[in-house]
C-alpha cells in the first residue's frame, strides 16, 4: 500500500521545520503544507484538538506525528526506497544539534522578526520561563562560545576530507546537523562581532553550501488550508478505541501545552494518543516519542 502524502504544519523560519522540509526536498517527495503562525494560536491544529504547541507537525494518513527524531524516522520507514539511512549515529547528531540549538537561540540578533515584544511574551510561554528585554544581549558571549563549539564539532568531523558527516553520501545525519548551523550562518546578524567565520571554519561553511546546492530549491509543499488538512486527516478516521486519558508533555519546552487524548497504545519507544476534536465523533491519532515527553495517565477530571 503506498503511503499517503504528508501535511507538514510549520511556519517558514521554523529551523527545526526545516529539518523536515530539507529532509523531503532531497528525497523528492510530495506534500502539503499547512503554514502556521509564529506565535500561538494556531486554530489550525485546535480543529484537530491539538493542544501542543511545537512546530513542526506532520501527518500521514490519520495520525499526526509530533518531535523532529519521530518525525522522520517515521518518513524513513514509510517512503524506504531511497530512504537516507544513518543509523544510531545520525541520532546522536540529532540529540547534538538539540544542544546547539540551545546557545543559537541566544544569538538571534534583537532586531530580527523574532525581536518584537509579542515574539518575547510568547516564548516565555513556551520556554516556561522570564526572557526580560535586554537580557540577550548579556548572554551573547556565552552563546557564541556554545555556537562556536558546534562549529568546532564540525569542523572536526570534515577534517579527513569526507564531503558528509558519515563520509560518502548524504544521510539523515547531515540532516541532522545541517539545518542549525545553516540557520545561523543565514541568519542576518547573528554572527556578527564573532570569530565564527567561513576562514576559521572553513570545511563547515563548506558542508553547508554544498548540502543547499545539493538539495537546490527548497520544496514549499502544495499549500492547503486546516480545513482541507483536517477533512483528509479525518476521512481516515477508523472506530475511537478505548483508552485511559492521559497528558503527554515535553520535559522541556512547551510545557504549558501538554496533548490530552485517550492512550491507545505505549511502544516501542512511542505514545499513541486518539484525540476527538470538539464537535466531531471522528478522531485522531496522535504520536509522540517516549523519549523527551512525560507520560501521566488518570482520571480526565484529575488531569
Ligand atoms: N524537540 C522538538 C523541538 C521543536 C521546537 O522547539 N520547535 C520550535 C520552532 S523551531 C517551536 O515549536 N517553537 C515554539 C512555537 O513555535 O510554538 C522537535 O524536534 O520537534
Amino acid at each position: 500500500m503506498s503511503a499517503p502524502k504528508p501535511i507538514l504544519y510549520h511556519y517558514h523560519f521554523s529551523p527545526y521545520a526545516h529539518k523536515i522540509s530539507y529532509y523531503l526536498t532531497l528525497r523528492s517527495l510530495p506534500f502539503f503544507t499547512v503554514p502556521q503562525p509564529p506565535v500561538l494560536p494556531r486554530p489550525d491544529l485546535a480543529l484537530l484538538g491539538i493542544t501542543y504547541r511545537r512546530i513542526p507537525l506532520l501527518a500521514l494518513g490519520n495520525v499526526v506525528y509530533a518531535d523532529t527524531p519521530l518525525i522522520l524516522a517515521e518518513l524513513e520507514q514509510r517512503f524506504p526506497d531511497g530512504a537516507l539511512g544513518g543509523g544510531e549515529e545520525a541520532k546522536t547528531w540529532a540529540k547534538w544539534s538539540d544542544k546547539v540549538f540551545r546557545s543559537a537561540v541566544g544569538c538571534i540578533p534583537a532586531n530580527a522578526v523574532t525581536g518584537s515584544e509579542a515574539f518575547r511574551k510568547d516564548r516565555e510561554d513556551f520556554q516556561g520561563r522570564a526572557l526580560p528585554a535586554g537580557a540577550a544581549a548579556a548572554n551573547r558571549p556565552r552563546a557564541l562560545a556554545g555556537l562556536a563549539k558546534g562549529f568546532e564539532k564540525v569542523e572536526d568531523t570534515l577534517k579527513d576530507g569526507r564531503d558528509w558527516i558519515m563520509s560518502g553520501k548524504v544521510t539523515l545525519a547531515d540532516v541532522n546537523a545541517v539545518w542549525v548551523l545553516e540557520w545561523m550562518i543565514n541568519l542576518q546578524g547573528a554572527l556578527e562581532g564573532s570569530d565564527i567565520t567561513k576562514e576559521k571554519y572553513p570545511l563547515t561553511f563548506a558542508w553547508v553550501e554544498r548540502f543547499l546546492g545539493c538539495m537546490g530549491k527548497i520544496a514549499r509543499g502544495d499549500l492547503i488550508t486546516g480545513e482541507q488538512a483536517k477533512a483528509m486527516i479525518l476521512a481516515e478516521a477508523e472506530e475511537e478505541k478505548a483508552g485511559d486519558t492521559a497528558k503527554v508533555t515535553p520535559v522541556d519546552t512547551g510545557r504549558n501545552h501538554p496533548q490530552f487524548g485517550r492512550l491507545v497504545a505505549c511502544e516501542g519507544g512511542r505514545v499513541i494518543l486518539e484525540v476527538t476534536p470538539s464537535e466531531e465523533s471522528r478522531t485522531v491519532k496522535v504520536v509522540f516519542p517516549e523519549d523527551g515527553f512525560e507520560v501521566a495517565t488518570a482520571d480526565a477530571a484529575k488531569l
